[in-house]
């Protein structure tokens, strides 16, 4: 029998309904209550780490699951982590970066509807990602809606339907049908690290979306408040506004102060390219760093990791534009 840990945070799946609307309350030996008979299949152990609606998942909390990851590893086959859906991509991006190298599966699952609930999706989503877990392929993923994909690559692009994830620019890495779990071995990105616990991060990184016709006094702002990385989401396939409202010349202040600026595009699918347009190539003449076709919560906590890791701008850049775990095409 493999042997699971089940790692909870909280989330809709372990929520229940108070006064003031849905909270976490139920712990992961309530969880597998529900899952009836299926606990019996895995060697598991359940250890209820924090308990809280991902919304209120921050920085230290992914530390947290992180070193309960890193400590556990060693002792199991694989991993669940049952996570709030709101922002369970920026935590599935984030510890695929801290736990490089990790050597098992580890599997973030959660649910749009509680698990005490007659329609719940959460009882799937948790047998899916158990069979993740036990699959023996290593690495963050995140399994949701009978698919498994990797973590670094999943967005939240629905609010309410069950298939509430959509892996952006990869394939999946697994679908469950009448074949059982089926892991797509092409899809899978080992990273190429003996696994440590690289779990510094920055939390001054500020993610920007332009609108049309932006102020570009917002980045004095951002500066003045000491933020140390900027991520902005261009538009199309990457152009910024340099008439009237010069954006381009804030970009120059940036990189001047060593301030590390990311560009990728609002446009959910395919890659940024900076070096089709005018208004994206003077973005690059200012040395801001390309994001290609990754994520923003990917960008977003890659960026934080980044500059975990150093402070040094070239090596921000050098790092950043590395594909560290399948985060961005080649
Ligand atoms: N608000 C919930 C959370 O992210 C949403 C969910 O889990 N479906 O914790």
């Amino acid at each position: 029998m493999k042997r699971i840990l089940l790692l909870t945070t909280g989330g809709t799946i372990a929520s229940r309904q108070t006064a003031e609307g849905l909270a976490p309350g139920l712990s992961g030996d309530g969880l597998l209550h529900y899952l009836g008979g299926l606990p019996d299949s895995y060697d598991l152990t359940v250890r209820d780490i924090l308990h809280l609606d991902s919304s209120n998942i921050q920085p230290e909390e992914w530390q947290l699951i992180a070193r309960h990851v890193y400590e556990a590893r060693e002792g199991f086959d694989g991993i669940v982590i049952s996570h709030g859906t709101d922002t369970m991509a920026y935590t599935a991006s984030v510890l695929s970066f801290m736990l490089q190298g990790i050597g098992i599966p580890v599997v973030l699952t959660g649910a749009q509807l509680p698990i005490d609930h007659p329609l719940t999706d959460g009882l799937d989503n948790l047998r899916t990602a158990f069979a993740m877990a036990s699959s023996g392929h290593p690495g963050v993923f995140l399994a949701f809606d009978r698919k498994v994909m990797l973590g670094c690559r999943a967005v939240k692009t629905h609010t309410t339907n069950f298939k509430a994830f959509t892996s952006v620019n990869w394939p999946l890495v697994g679908a469950v049908s009448g074949a059982g779990l089926t892991v797509d071995e092409g899809a899978l990105c080992p990273s190429g690290l003996p696994c440590e616990l690289r779990d510094k991060l920055c939390r001054d990184v500020f993610l920007i979306k332009l609108t049309p016709g932006l102020d570009p006094r917002i980045f004095d702002m951002l500066l003045d408040m000491d933020y140390r990385g900027i991520v902005i989401e261009a538009f199309g396939a990457g152009g910024l506004h340099f008439i009237r409202r010069n954006l381009i010349e804030k970009l120059r202040k940036a990189a001047r102060m060593g301030i590390s600026v990311v560009v990728c595009s609002q446009c959910l699918y395919e890659s940024s390219d900076f070096s089709i347009y005018q208004t994206g190539q003077k973005a690059l003449a200012e040395g801001v760093i390309r994001g290609f076709d990754m994520t923003t919560e990917a960008a977003v906590t890659k960026l934080m990791w980044v500059l975990g890791q150093t402070g040094d701008p070239e090596q921000v850049r050098a790092l950043f534009e590395q594909n560290l775990v399948g985060e961005r095409s080649e």
